[in-house]
């Protein structure tokens, strides 16, 4: 008896993932697969209220500020200075073709109109606008794909019962109702997918917070995050929306690209990330800051040089990866200078170099320290990335070389295949400080 209470128990406890069963995706899904898999660069944008406390996007769970202290926060959130169109002419100049922004993050303010809730900037903030419509109709004027962030998890909502790890020391929070909750998210994500027009993608994050966690490994989901519905929901409304989880697992049944958040695919360098083995064939997204944060941070002055932007793009696109690179907007409305320098020199890079990284797919040979491959049909791009070398090896290097030279300068490549693999000689006269690429045409 206590056997089988102990197994029902645990049945009740943790509950498998139920998913988008047998998904069979649409023509527009798959033409939107590949459009994605072909476009290589993505702005993401983390922005809410918590912008105001420069403090990054998790600031209600560091600070343990109180749902009372922080329902002040909206009340000062006035971005005057946001101009949706001078967003979206930054990134499409930076050479971004699609833009992810925070719709809902994890403290549950929504920074769009929201019938399901009173917590929207609409009704609680004294600009009272909506800011995903002008950033949806800039979008459309520039050619820009849209995709919605859109967290799972929320600590501002009671009906996020029974919580997750995160937010537990968050005063104010009261039980309620999981059930409400999904019927919640699901009225919400109806109205993105409704008053936005054609919507690239949703970007679920937080599904780990209802995940059992030791420290070291994780463990079952403890809720039934009700996928099924959810995701037939949105392919419902709009088949070619991509949908993809943060929720660092091999693809779930029902999604349609794989997300890498702060790690190339295959590595797992900050330990929560997503196994090797859970690498799936889905389009992949690498995403990663500009400086060392997500939402606003008056103090982070990490700012990525152009070399290691520059560097990320195509160490992703090496994996058939794209790179969704984020910038956490200021209060005022307005991207920081530094970040908005970085992309246009990022944007020069792309001008020039672009043909070597757009609508390719990984190269033959993993990228490693010194280099990155991609390819498009009978085309190879060996991008050299280490300048401090003049002597590379590529090894098992297969395939019959037709011509081989400099992307920039058309000269040609001293090498030597073996079979072993190939010899490549750089010399530093021919070298670029940030990638030196190397076309090669095979018969
Ligand atoms: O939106 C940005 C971040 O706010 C969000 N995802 C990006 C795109 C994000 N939230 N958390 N994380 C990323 C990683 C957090 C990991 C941890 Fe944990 C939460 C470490 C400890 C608590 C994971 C969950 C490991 C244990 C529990």
């Amino acid at each position: 008896m206590k056997r089988f209470l102990s197994i029902w128990m645990f049945l009740l406890i943790f509950q498998p993932i139920i998913a988008q069963e047998s998904y069979i995706p649409t023509k527009e899904n798959l033409e939107a697969r590949q459009w994605f898999q072909d476009a290589k660069f993505g702005l993401f944008i983390h922005w809410g209220v918590y912008s105001i406390l420069g403090d990054g996007e998790w600031v209600m769970n560091n600070q343990n500020i109180s749902i009372d202290d922080y329902e002040k926060l909206p009340s000062f959130f006035n971005p005057i200075d946001f101009d949706a169109d001078e967003w979206v002419k930054m990134a499409k100049d930076a050479g971004m073709k699609y833009i992810t922004i925070t719709s809902r993050h994890h403290d549950g303010f929504s920074m769009f109109d929201s019938q399901a809730t009173d917590y929207t900037i609409v009704k609680k903030t004294p600009y009272k606008k909506d800011i995903l419509k002008p950033l949806a109709a800039a979008c459309k004027r520039e050619g820009i794909k849209l995709f919605f962030y859109y967290s799972l998890l929320d600590w501002h909502d009671d009906n996020y019962f029974p919580r997750g790890r995160t937010g537990t020391k968050i005063p104010g929070r009261s039980d309620g109702d999981w059930e409400v909750y999904i019927a919640f998210m699901k009225a919400q994500l109806t109205e993105l997918l409704t008053n936005y027009g054609e919507i690239g993608g949703i970007w679920f994050d937080g599904h780990w917070d209802q995940k059992e966690w030791d420290g070291e490994i994780f463990g079952k989901v403890k809720v039934d995050w009700h996928y099924d519905e959810i995701y037939k929901l949105i392919h419902d409304l709009q088949p070619q929306c991509l949908i993809g989880n943060n929720h660092h697992l091999a693809p779930i049944e029902g999604e349609d690209f794989q997300m890498f958040e702060r790690d190339l695919p295959g590595h797992n360098t900050t330990g929560w990330g997503t196994d090797a083995s859970d690498v799936g064939d889905l389009p992949k997204e690498v995403c990663e800051t500009i400086n060392g944060s997500w939402g606003f941070n008056l103090k982070d002055n990490k700012h990525k040089s152009e070399k290691e932007l520059v560097q990320y793009i195509v160490r992703s696109a090496g994996y058939g990866s794209n790179l969704l690179l984020n910038v956490g907007p200021m209060p005022n409305g307005e991207i920081q200078l530094e970040h908005i320098k970085s992309l246009e020199k990022v944007g020069e890079w792309m001008r020039e170099n672009g043909e070597t990284i757009y609508k390719t797919t990984g190269g033959p040979v993993a990228p490693n320290d010194d280099m990155a491959f991609t390819q498009r049909g009978n085309t190879m791009y060996l991008h050299i990335l280490n300048d401090a070398k003049e002597l590379f090896f590529v090894e098992n290097f297969k395939g019959k070389i037709k011509s081989m030279h400099y992307y920039k300068s058309k000269e040609k490549v001293n090498h030597k295949i073996s079979e072993y693999g190939m010899f490549i000689e750089v010399p530093n006269n021919k070298k670029d400080q940030i990638d030196t690429i190397i076309e090669i045409v095979l018969k």
